[in-house]
């Protein structure tokens, strides 16, 4: 358990996700956010015990559930110091993640709170998500450019109607830059993810990390490309490839190079251990 702040230098110790180096902190993923509001053409959300990425979970769990869940994972690991939603679908598209959130301030007022959403809703919501007290946020930001994102992303739905290819990307990115300046000006520690994308976005992340670090990001996860659904034929950037844009990232905004590509009901230190299994597999009682 750690001492909840706000502030970045101490989240680089205190959080798995926001270091330059490995501190053998752990995370629990609650998986309970099943719906999302647009397409990104590389995503392929499935319930399944044995994927291990972003976008898998073995179940959806509701917000009650999810305190049981959280007591039996801090007693197998008191590495835990961060609850974290992201996924499988966005924290923002229904009201689950931040009515968990709710709950985990009041049961478990010690955990750092971190929220991942795609940032369509982020600045319509972020009153909520500072009200909530949110330590974290991560927006995945996979291109500033409207016809770059519309390579990536085929629709969005907002305010009830169905937005396609470069208008959904307009209408996608000016609401991630605007809501990510609104949380980190109340004091939330911002990390932006991209997916890299080689010959789509990845001579764009430089970009990128000019205009999330001037909006006020804290720090950028570049993550390399799974190759699925409607990017499946194209292959995965290399180690050359992503270590050249994390570089050329690294010229304006902390890079963090650490990331496991984590399901959305991972339980444990990243990289190092998962209890997932004797959690959601084995049946164990959640209450
Ligand atoms: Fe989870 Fe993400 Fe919070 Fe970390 S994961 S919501 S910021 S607590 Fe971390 Fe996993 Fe990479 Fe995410 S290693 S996929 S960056
Ligand atoms: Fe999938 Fe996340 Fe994109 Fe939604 S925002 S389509 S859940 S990758």
């Amino acid at each position: 358990m750690v001492t909840k702040t706000n502030n970045y230098e101490n989240l680089k110790l205190s959080h798995p996700c926001f270091g330059g180096h490995k501190n053998n902190k752990g995370r629990i993923h609650l998986p309970v956010s099943p719906g999302c509001n647009i397409q990104c053409k590389f995503c392929d959300r499935k319930i399944n015990d044995d994927e291990q990425r972003p976008g898998v979970t073995s179940k959806v769990i509701t917000p009650e559930e999810a305190l049981g869940v959280i007591k039996r994972a801090l007693e197998l690991c008191p590495e835990i110091t961060v609850v974290g939603i992201a996924g499988p679908g966005d924290t923002l598209a229904t009201d689950n993640a931040i009515e968990t959130f709710r709950l985990v301030k009041e049961h478990y007022p010690n955990l750092l709170k971190c929220m991942s959403t795609n940032g369509l809703l982020l600045y319509e919501r972020a009153d909520e998500i500072i009200e909530v007290g949110i330590d974290s946020l991560t927006v995945t930001v996979n291109a500033v450019d409207p016809e770059i994102e519309a390579k990536l992303n085929s629709a969005i739905v907002y305010h009830s109607k169905k937005y396609e290819g470069v208008e959904a990307a307009k209408i996608l990115i000016e609401n991630q830059i605007k809501g990510i300046e609104k949380v980190a000006k109340a004091g939330i520690t911002v990390k932006v993810n991209s997916v890299l994308v080689p010959g789509i976005n990845d001579n764009h992340i430089e970009e990128i990390a000019k205009i999330v670090s001037k909006a006020g990001a804290s720090i950028y996860n570049i993550i390399p490309l799974i190759p699925q659904f409607e990017l499946a034929d194209i292959p995965a950037p290399t180690c050359a490839q992503i270590d050249a844009a994390r570089t050329k990232a690294g010229e304006y905004i902390d890079v963090f190079r650490h990331c496991q590509r984590c399901r959305a009901d991972a339980i444990g230190v990243p990289g190092e251990s998962d209890f997932g299994d004797q959690i959601y597999q084995r049946r164990i009682s959640l209450k």
